[in-house]
């Protein structure tokens, strides 16, 4: 699919339903929308407890969203932060691209290739069944890869500033995914997964 002369990429072995698009800021400053989030997002150094042991999590976090869209993982219940004016403007790119709705957003700053985001799914229950995450990538570009739960076939891409990942269908269900450390990377990154979470 072509959108503004800008391929969409279909990532699709088995049954990943995944996307990647390389730019979808249009004419928007990649570095201003940088510095503007990392200026003025309240980032959280959080505890998780996976497999019974807790760990400082390697990256930094900030959960936004409606006012009832309230979200746990990893034993964590996020503080849920009101939307910014930029963080609405990025929604709507990615509503637009991604042809789906989203009421929160996962904003992570990964301050150099030490932070990383290990094997995992985004299939906590307040998600639903198959659901549409769109995660948009601004900064440094990082490896990104995903892992077929049974037979371990592993599929990689580098998300470059500005790009675009779409995983819907059954890619959290028999899929995990992870931003791997990168020791040669040395500048931030800041991705935000757009989500839409069932409300109580
Ligand atoms: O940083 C990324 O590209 C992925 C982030 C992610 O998987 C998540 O927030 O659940
Ligand atoms: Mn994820």
């Amino acid at each position: 699919m072509s959108l503004f002369g800008i391929e969409t990429e279909e990532i699709l072995p088995y049954d990943l339903s995944a996307t990647y698009t390389p730019w979808v800021l249009g004419d928007l400053d990649s570095e201003r929308i940088f510095q503007q989030l990392f200026n003025e997002t309240p980032w959280l150094s959080q505890k998780i407890t996976v497999f019974g042991k807790t760990y400082d999590e390697p990256r930094r976090v900030s959960w936004h969203g409606d006012p009832n869209a309230h979200y746990s993982y990893s034993g964590i219940s996020m503080q849920l932060n009101p939307w910014t004016p930029l963080l609405q403007e990025l929604r709507e790119i990615c509503e637009e691209r991604s042809n789906h709705s989203f009421n929160s957003v996962l904003v992570n700053l990964y301050r150099n290739g030490q932070d990383k985001n290990g094997w995992h799914s985004d299939n906590e229950p307040e998600l639903g069944t198959e659901p549409v995450i769109a995660s948009l990538s601004i900064g440094a570009s990082r490896r990104f890869k995903f892992r077929h739960r049974e037979t371990k076939v592993v599929v990689e891409r580098t998300l470059e500033n500005g790009s675009l990942v779409v995983m819907s269908g059954l890619s959290q269900k028999n899929w995990e995914h992870e931003v791997p450390r990168q020791a040669n990377v040395t500048e931030p990154r800041i991705n935000l997964t757009f989500r839409s979470v069932r409300t109580k």
